[in-house]
């Protein structure tokens, strides 16, 4: 960035004032120490999440059965939301326990799929807002062991195997909505609407009676628990997310909560499916899903493809976030295979080109997100993001990952983005000789990396372009 030197004196000054201002701050201020305690711990925390860039989400429970139909009509919208759109009475929503049998669940296969797909830790729906608990709850008898013919506990085998095979695993917990209990929120077709629970406090007898003990169980009684997943924050206003965030601390502090608690977590949780459309600072994670529900749903064959699961976790890498991809697995216990097939096709492409994932920071360039058009709006009248798709860069010290989309590298040569760093050497990951890639200089002075054609890989290849120096000088 170019200064103008009455600006740099001016930026100097304000520094200075700025400093001044922080250091008479913290000679009067006796909370700073704790202050700077907390941003240590969560660095501390947060180390693995920044490595592992990608995750496996599994939202599995009771809406399975059901799979998106109730009574023979299809209902719209996201599978585990069936007893919401349905307006199925608690009753009859609890009887579809007594027919919960998943015999063919493996908890074996499903971490090995992760391990499959280069994905680093597993999230799984411990309780959805229906309110039914995937495990031994002694808190509630709506579980898993005491209200099925299944009668076994898969959080327990699930964290057993991903301990065996080097996976994190954490749970989603809906701690605001539960629709089985009269104080939970969202159930207002059989209960009092939420305004009515928050004044009567029969809210806070169901987040002091349910919510808050089961959390306890589930980290006191499955091992290391990497994080707590939270969603929908209604009514959890900053004291009662003061006693969740005080409860998961206390019992796992290396356990960290997503940006849905309702106070802020350890890192920002994204919309479903919500990309940034440019580099977004912080820690941050997109949850998204492999085809449109997240729950199960027998009609919903819209699978992404690898190329599509591929762009998404290259782009959202470069741009400093993580990427939660769901599966939604059938009530018999088995991960649809389209959404298996595609994940381990992901996965044989991280086997080659892992490194410019994970771990990896993001990109220093821009440009190549896209821009906004000059001339088009979108629906709210604001400039349309013209979204760009050719490639993406991720980062390590001395090191540019350039990932090219599409089968085919540029017939030209990969123009590289301006930067001032010299170049070592450039190569193709996915080129087992890693044959060096002599860059040349075009006539606008664009440095320019001439690559093979055809690519080395299908989908996607990597340029891996070494530099003087640790970070790019632009
Ligand atoms: O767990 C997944 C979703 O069930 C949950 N978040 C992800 C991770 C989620 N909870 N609420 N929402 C997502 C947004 C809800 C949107 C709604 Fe609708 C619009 C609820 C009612 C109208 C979509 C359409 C769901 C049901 C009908």
């Amino acid at each position: 960035m170019k200064i103008r030197p009455a600006w740099s004196a001016f930026a100097a000054l304000l520094s200075l004032v700025a400093l001044m201002t922080t250091c008479s701050a913290r000679a009067a201020d006796p909370v700073t120490p704790d202050a700077a305690k907390i941003v240590a711990e969560r660095e501390a925390r947060i180390g693995w999440f920044r490595e592992a860039k990608y995750g496996l989400f599994i939202h599995w429970g009771l809406y399975a059965i059901p799979a998106g139909e109730w009574k023979g009509q299809p209902v719209p919208g996201i599978g585990e939301w069936i007893m919401n759109r349905a307006k199925i009475p608690v009753p009859e929503y609890a009887a579809l326990a007594k027919q919960f049998n998943p015999v063919k669940f493996d908890a074996e296969a499903w971490v090995q799929l992760a391990v499959d797909a280069g994905m680093k830790y597993i999230v799984i729906t411990s309780k959805h807002h229906d309110g039914f608990a995937m495990y031994r709850s002694k808190v509630s008898p709506f579980n898993i062991v005491d209200a099925t013919p299944f009668a076994r506990d898969p959080i327990a085998e699930l964290a057993a195997a991903c301990a065996k095979h080097g996976i994190r695993f954490g749970f989603y917990y809906s701690q605001s909505q539960d629709w089985h209990e009269p104080g939970g929120a969202g159930n207002n077709w059989d209960f009092p609407a939420n305004g009515e629970k928050d004044k009567s406090g029969a809210y806070d007898k169901y987040l002091r009676e349910k919510a808050e003990p089961q959390l306890r169980e589930l980290l006191t009684n499955y091992g290391p628990t990497c994080l707590i997943w939270f969603d929908t924050p209604q009514m959890m206003s900053a004291g009662r997310s003061q006693r969740f965030t005080e409860l998961v601390r206390s019992l796992q502090p290396a356990c960290l909560i997503d940006g849905r608690l309702g106070a802020s977590g350890d890192y920002e949780s994204t919309g479903d499916n919500a990309i940034p459309p440019a580099n977004k600072v912080g820690d941050w994670e997109t949850p998204a899903t492999i085809n449109h529900t997240w729950g199960f749903k027998k009609d919903d064959h819209d699978w992404k493809s690898p190329g599509e699961i591929l762009f998404k976790l290259v782009d959202i890498a470069s741009k400093g976030g993580n990427y939660l991809l769901n599966v939604g697995p059938t009530a018999e216990g088995v991960i649809p295979q389209p959404s298996q097939d595609n994940l381990r096709a992901v996965g044989a492409w991280l086997k080659v080109h892992g490194e410019a994932i994970h771990g990896a920071g993001r990109s220093p360039f821009g440009p190549e997100f896209g821009e906004f058009s000059a001339t088009q709006k979108d629906r709210a009248g604001r400039p349309l993001f013209l979204k760009r798709d050719d490639w993406r860069c991720t980062t390590k010290p001395g090191k540019l990952y350039f990932t090219v989309f599409g089968e085919a590298l540029p017939r030209d040569g990969f123009a590289l983005p301006a930067f001032k760093n010299a170049i070592k050497k450039a190569y193709l990951l996915g080129d087992p000789s890693r044959t060096v890639l002599t860059t040349n200089l075009g006539a606008d002075g664009v440095r320019v990396v001439p690559v093979p054609r055809p690519a080395p890989v299908a989908i996607a290849n990597v340029i891996c372009v070494e530099i003087e120096g640790d970070a790019v000088q632009l």
